[in-house]
């Protein structure tokens, strides 16, 4: 499961919708196999960028083990125009991230599976029930409808220790 994102226009492709369907495109020429597509949310920027974000989900097969798949996605980035350097997430053509995987979980020098921020984010989220409704996020155990809802709900707040000890000073102490 691939996450796109773009917040600047390419000069050929134009605004950051088009960016997304190009890159598509771009998926089929590297032997990608693009099963299902997401419609394109617009999305506030998280981060210091001040450009409104186009975002999508894509379900991917694909023999690459998942190195190899993002190596692949690297290359259309930097295709696309891509330069990884500043700003931490800086504004940006075109960003592809593998989100989910088939096979779990997976960690290596230079790729965690699945994004370590994907629970988080509603931009991603929201593709992503769109695409793989019923896919479990292999952590939690949670489905994306699930993790988004918890960005929604509100949370308790956390038991207060000063609780937990007027309880304490009320136990009546241990008979013989
Ligand atoms: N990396 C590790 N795991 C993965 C993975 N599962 N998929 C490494 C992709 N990359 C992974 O990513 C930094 C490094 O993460 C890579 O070298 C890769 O080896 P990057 O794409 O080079 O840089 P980045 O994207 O700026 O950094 P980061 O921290 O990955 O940012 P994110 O999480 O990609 O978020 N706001 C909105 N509304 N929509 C967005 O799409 N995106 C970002 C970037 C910020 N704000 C946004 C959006
Ligand atoms: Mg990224």
């Amino acid at each position: 499961m691939v996450a796109l994102g773009s917040n600047q226009r390419h000069p050929r492709h134009g605004a950051p919708a088009g960016v997304l369907a190009a890159a598509l495109r771009a998926f089929a020429a590297a032997g990608l196999n693009v099963l299902v597509v997401s419609p394109v949310i617009a999305s506030r920027p998280l981060g210091p960028s001040r450009r409104t974000y186009a975002n999508s989900a894509a379900l991917v097969t694909s023999a690459l083990p998942p190195p190899a798949l993002l190596a692949a996605l690297q290359q259309i980035e930097a295709a696309f125009g891509r330069r990884r350097r500043g700003q931490r997430w800086a504004a940006r053509v075109l960003d592809l991230d593998v989100v989910l995987w088939d096979g779990g979980c997976w960690a290596s020098p230079g790729l965690i599976v699945p994004h370590r921020a994907y629970r988080e984010r509603r931009f991603v989220l929201t593709p992503l029930r769109a695409v793989a409704p019923r896919w479990r996020d292999p952590l939690t155990g949670l489905t994306p409808c699930h993790l988004e809802a918890r960005l929604t709900r509100p949370r308790p707040l956390p038991k207060r220790h000063s609780f937990r000890v007027r309880r304490a000073a009320l136990q009546l102490p241990r008979g013989p």
